[in-house]
């Protein structure tokens, strides 16, 4: 993969990045992306999964996937491209890291400041008083909790497909796009909205967007470069351009 003579110019002066994430840059460590060959997607259906009338008909299979997947994430660790990026967070002077994921694994590698559009599995809440539970034991129940104060069902603290994103975390997303210099979109297949507008928000405003994938994405003929590779080996090289000229 190369890097353009631009963006290695830009890596070097830039002041202000915004970085969206998504599952691909948490595919190193071993978490299941949703959609592509052996995603999660390929065996449930989301529609099945992840929304809240699938939850109230079913609560039970949905509670149990989320309690597969919290098993699978605090199995894993964070990877190269997670520490790239709390690398990027101590060398430039505004920094704002998006994303989608609800594993946790930014916080885990060391990022101070994460806005987490569709929540965070490590979370979960009664739906009846609202009332959170940290970290929920991670067992192997079927059964799903109940809440300790009025016996409401205890649900994950995650975006389901039809649900408002948290308060003010996507408005703060869209502010950093509009503002930065330079945009990464990274591992997601940008398929889901509003999320997916983000990299186009950048761009629109004169940001240079830079995509890092496996493959080409559905953004990928709207950004200004497509660097196809894996994050963890991506992103440490961009790094490395940009601590050249910084310490
Ligand atoms: C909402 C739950 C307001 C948590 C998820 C326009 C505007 C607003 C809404 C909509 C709209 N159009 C449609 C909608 C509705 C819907 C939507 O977007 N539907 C899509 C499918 C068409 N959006 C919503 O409902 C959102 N709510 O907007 O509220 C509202 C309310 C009501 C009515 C209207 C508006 C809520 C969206 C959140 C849904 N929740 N999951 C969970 O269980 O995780 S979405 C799910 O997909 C995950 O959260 C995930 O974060 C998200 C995106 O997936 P990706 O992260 O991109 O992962 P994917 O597997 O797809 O791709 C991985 C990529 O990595 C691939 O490209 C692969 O090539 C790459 N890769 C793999 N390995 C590597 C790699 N890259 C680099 N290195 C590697 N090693
Ligand atoms: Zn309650």
């Amino acid at each position: 993969m190369t890097i353009s003579i631009k963006l290695r110019s830009l890596l070097q002066r830039v002041e202000s990045i915004c970085v969206l994430t998504g599952a691909g840059i948490s595919a190193e460590s071993g978490v299941a992306t949703f959609r592509g060959v052996d995603g999660l997607w390929s065996k449930l259906k989301p529609e099945e999964l992840a929304n809240f009338d699938a939850f109230m008909r079913n609560p039970e299979l949905v509670w149990e996937w989320y309690n597969y997947r919290r098993q699978i994430v605090h199995d894993v660790k964070p990877n190269p491209a997670h520490y790239a990026l709390v690398r990027l967070e101590e060398l430039v002077k505004e920094f704002t890291l998006v994303t989608q994921n609800v594993d946790n694994l930014h916080y885990r590698a060391g990022n101070k400041r994460v806005l987490e559009l569709h929540g965070n599995i490590e979370r979960s809440y009664c739906i009846d008083c609202r009332k959170f539970v940290e970290n929920v034991e991670v067992t192997t129940e079927k059964k799903v909790p109940r809440c300790s104060s009025c016996n409401g069902l205890i649900r994950p603290d995650v975006v389901w497909f039809g649900e408002m994103l948290p308060e003010g975390v996507f408005e703060a997303a869209t502010e950093a796009a509009s503002r930065c210099e330079l945009f990464l979109t990274i591992g997601t297949s940008a398929v889901v909205y509003p999320a997916a507008g983000l990299p186009r928000a950048a761009r629109n405003q004169g940001a240079y967007v830079v995509e890092v994938n496996t493959e080409p994405t559905e953004v990928s003929h709207t950004v200004n470069e497509t660097l196809l590779g894996k994050a963890g080996e991506v992103l440490p090289q961009l790094i490395t351009i940009l601590e050249e000229t910084r310490k």
